[in-house]
């Protein structure tokens, strides 16, 4: 099990991904903003000379770059949009580019939107494939999409998409809305887990709430996962970097005696 957070736009900084390597982090996770070439590279400036000795980038989230965009923007610009992406992935030297899952526009269904990012993903997957990344698709909860909300209907759209570079994460705050138990919801969707946000099911460090973290670890154990858990808050604090830091002291210590 390796151990991320999240670094959005301006928090990208040297003294932030200094701090997380000190803090015993293994990775970070950026949320670029727009893969642009003139956004990316400033960001791959800052970051590429910290990465190393354990460090890495977990993953990335670019934005426009999610499943409704893909499904009903223009083909083309979502293949620019994403060729930037899977660029920037390339040289942050990541393998993974988070596609969240959000809310169907007025007027456009679910089933809509599904069956035409299936035909889009298809398009892309040759694309993943040639720059060697993974789509992770990420189902949020029902206030923030109606498109993928547990881990079974994201595993029925995967199993009958058949893309080899399109995947999945879990993002335990917004399955801790969804899913009855989500030790299960883990296990059945574990074939195609690549990355994991965990917080709490008020947003916060891990811990603090009533997220049954003892049994996720255990489960993500016993069915092999090697990939990130990146720190993900849905709410504020006023010392993120101490929030951070208090949350991998927590989920090292869990990790250490399941
Ligand atoms: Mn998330």
């Amino acid at each position: 099990m390796k151990f991320g957070a999240v670094l959005a736009g301006k928090s990208i900084t040297k003294e932030n991904l200094e701090k997380l390597k000190s803090l015993g982090f293994d990775g970070v996770e950026l949320f670029i903003g727009e893969p642009s070439e003139q956004n990316v590279k400033p960001i791959a400036e800052t970051v590429k000379p910290l990465l190393g000795d354990g460090f890495q980038v977990s993953d990335i989230f670019a934005s426009g770059v999610d499943l409704v965009r893909v499904a009903l923007d223009e083909l083309e610009s979502v293949y620019i949009r994403c060729r930037q992406a899977f660029e920037a992935a390339r040289l942050l030297e990541t393998s993974i580019v988070l596609l969240p899952v959000f809310r169907t526009p007025p007027g456009v269904d679910r089933a809509t939107v599904l069956a035409k990012a299936s035909a889009a993903l298809k398009r892309l997957d040759g694309l993943a494939s040639e720059y060697g990344v993974r789509l992770a698709l990420e189902p949020l909860n029902r206030y923030e999409t109606n498109i993928l909300k547990t881990m079974s209907e994201t595993l029925k759209f995967l199993e009958n998409l058949g893309c080899e570079n399109v995947k999945t994460m879990a993002d335990l705050y917004h399955m801790s809305i969804e899913e009855a138990w989500i030790p299960d919801a883990l296990r059945l969707i574990s074939g195609y887990l690549v990355h994991i946000h965990v917080s709490e099911n008020h947003g916060g460090i891990p811990g603090t709430g009533t997220l049954p973290y003892p049994q996720v670890m255990r489960t993500l154990k016993e069915v092999g996962y090697d990939g990130f858990m990146s720190i993900e808050f849905h709410k504020g604090y006023p010392d993120v970097m101490e929030a951070y830091g208090r949350s991998l002291k927590y989920l090292k210590a869990l990790a250490d005696v399941v």
